[in-house]
């Protein structure tokens, strides 16, 4: 039924025969099998079909998280459409730049935010505005609950796009990463190996479903292997030590690390049914490496992935995982670091660039930023600079592109500075990243304002506040006189740093 289908036949052949196998534990104490959950997946792709779904129709989907979402996420690929998750957080003017951007057949939003998005939706001609909510209730479970589970797939070849996801861009303008069917299934089988998934294991999973992290890495991993998932509504440290005494794995940014070490009950007893803990998105730090070991006795396993490319190292299950890198190139993967057009020897730092099947299509109507990123050999240019050891580990060392990583979500500073510079009274403004005890980096303005403007930083923050999302908002605003540049007129961004680096971290 679903084999012509690439991905919906990859992820649903792992459970074949076993419909009655757990899928996942909701926090109410719901529980949903494998066989109802594709059933349900299947009345989603017949609702979205009945709502004029075709083969390459994007599906917009900015609702809270629940189960539902994932069976209309595989709804959505069953019915050959893309799917296209966008974070709870963004504002309405937000959601207008990707809806107008990305022209889906169909967007849904929770109930609570229908009235402030159905003029965004209409003005960038989304032809069904549906609403879905965290309790499973919407008019679009409503719709999928009067039609038949058992429709056929569409068929989808492995080059077929399944979904587009936003990633901030360095202009400012949000970019859509296109994946393929191939993209996701190829890494989701890589990682069940790699990482030891068998049917055995149950997957605490606290972390959004509306990035690579929560929907690809931590969802599609699950359905290869045929495991469980511990499914909670978001991350609570309390709720994530309790489900421990079940679970087999953790998948987490390292600010879930940070906040279970704070934790008086983590010790050896509460973790000793787990069997891997895995963290990436953001740099872990050695130091929250090494305390997790000596409290727990396991070795936090490190991968390092992006939006474009799904997972491309990872430090060993087996052998040595050595903080403060990102383990070595997954199975298929290539990396390599480069300065320009010369590729590097180990030891030294470059540009990292990435090859493999994980390696995404390019960005959604965007062919120029594609051939800047993205080789005609097929590298992709990460934008992330590091060096790979003689022994092979590969490390992160820094970011050549503007980005700030806070809890694990990016925010790309310029599309904030953009922002600041149109409020009246100020010259310029530098956005920065700087060392967070909690989120790893907290978002800071810089401001040069004019000398007889009056201006706060609760002016500023009151001018951007509407349009952004609470996670981009800078938790500290300064003002200065001007800016540090260098000789060419650069902003200084690291002296920058340098000058503000305490502002978060008590001394
Ligand atoms: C919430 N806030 C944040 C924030 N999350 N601010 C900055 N950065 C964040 N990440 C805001 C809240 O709005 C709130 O504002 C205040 O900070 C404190 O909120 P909180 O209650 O402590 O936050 P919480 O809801 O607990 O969320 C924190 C978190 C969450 C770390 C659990 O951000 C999270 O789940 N992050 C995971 C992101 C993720 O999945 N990234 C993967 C990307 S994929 P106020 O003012 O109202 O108090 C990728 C590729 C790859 O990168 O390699 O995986
Ligand atoms: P995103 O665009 O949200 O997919 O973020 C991808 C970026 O997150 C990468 O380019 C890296 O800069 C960063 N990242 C992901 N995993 C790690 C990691 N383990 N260590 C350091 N940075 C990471």
């Amino acid at each position: 039924m679903y084999e012509s289908n690439y991905l919906a036949g990859n992820l649903r052949a792992s459970s074949q025969g076993r419909d009655q196998a757990l899928f996942a534990k909701t926090q109410d104490g719901r529980t949903l099998s494998y066989g109802e959950f594709f059933k349900g997946a299947e009345t989603y792709a017949a609702a979205l079909m009945s709502k004029g779904v075709l083969p390459g129709d994007r599906v917009a989907v900015q609702v809270d998280k629940s189960i539902e979402v994932l069976q209309l996420y595989v709804g959505t690929i069953i019915a050959g459409g893309i799917f296209l998750p966008l974070n709870t957080a963004y504002t309405p003017a937000e959601i207008e730049y990707f809806l107008g951007d990305a022209s889906p057949r169909v967007f849904v939003c929770s109930s609570k935010n229908k009235e402030a998005l159905l003029p965004v939706a209409k003005k960038c001609g989304v032809a069904a505005l549906e609403t879905m909510d965290g309790d499973g209730s919407g008019s679009l479970p409503d719709l999928a609950a009067t039609q038949m589970a058992g429709v056929k797939a569409v068929p989808r070849a492995k080059d077929d796009l399944a979904a587009i996801l936003y990633t901030s861009g360095t202009t400012g303008r949000s970019k859509g990463a296109m994946l393929s069917h191939g993209n996701l299934w190829s890494n989701a089988a890589t990682l069940r190996d790699y990482w030891h998934f068998t049917s055995e294991d149950r997957l605490i999973h606290a972390l959004p479903i509306f990035h690579t992290h929560g929907l690809f890495v931590a969802t599609n991993v699950t359905f290869a292997a045929g495991s469980a998932l511990d499914f909670m509504a978001k991350f609570d440290a309390d709720d994530v030590l309790k489900a421990m005494a079940n679970a087999t794995v953790l998948m987490g940014v390292p600010t879930f690390y940070v906040r279970l070490l704070k934790h008086e009950k983590l010790d050896k007893e509460h973790t000793k049914n787990m069997r891997l803990f895995v963290s990436g998105s953001a740099p872990l730090l050695s130091e929250t490496h090494d305390l997790w070991k000596e409290k727990t006795g396991h070795a936090i396993l490190e991968r390092y992935g992006m939006t474009e490319t799904n997972m491309n190292t990872s430090n060993p299950y087996d052998g040595e995982r050595r903080a403060g890198t990102v383990g070595f190139p997954l199975p298929g993967v290539e990396v390599r670091i480069m300065d320009g057009e010369t590729e590097l020897p180990r030891g030294e730092i470059g540009s990292i660039e990435v090859r493999g099947p994980n390696v995404f299509q390019g960005y959604w109507q965007m062919p120029e930023k594609t051939k800047e990123e993205l080789r005609e050999d097929g590298f992709l240019i990460t934008g992330d600079l590091g060096m790979i050891d003689d022994r092979g580990y590969v490390s992160i060392i820094g970011r050549s592109k503007d980005l700030i990583i806070s809890g694990g979500y990016n925010v790309y500073p310029k599309e904030i500075e953009l922002m600041i510079d149109d409020i009246d009274g100020v010259v310029e403004s530098a956005v920065i990243g700087l060392p967070h005890p909690d989120f790893g980096e907290g978002v800071c303005a810089v401001i040069v304002k004019d000398p007889h403007a009056d201006l706060s930083d609760k002016t500023i923050m009151d001018a951007i506040s509407t349009d952004l999302a609470k996670y981009k908002q800078p938790k500290k605003v300064f003002f200065v006189d001007e800016l540090p540049r260098n000789t060419m007129g650069k902003v200084q961004k690291k002296s920058l740093r340098d000058d503000y680096s305490d502002t978060f971290i008590a001394t």
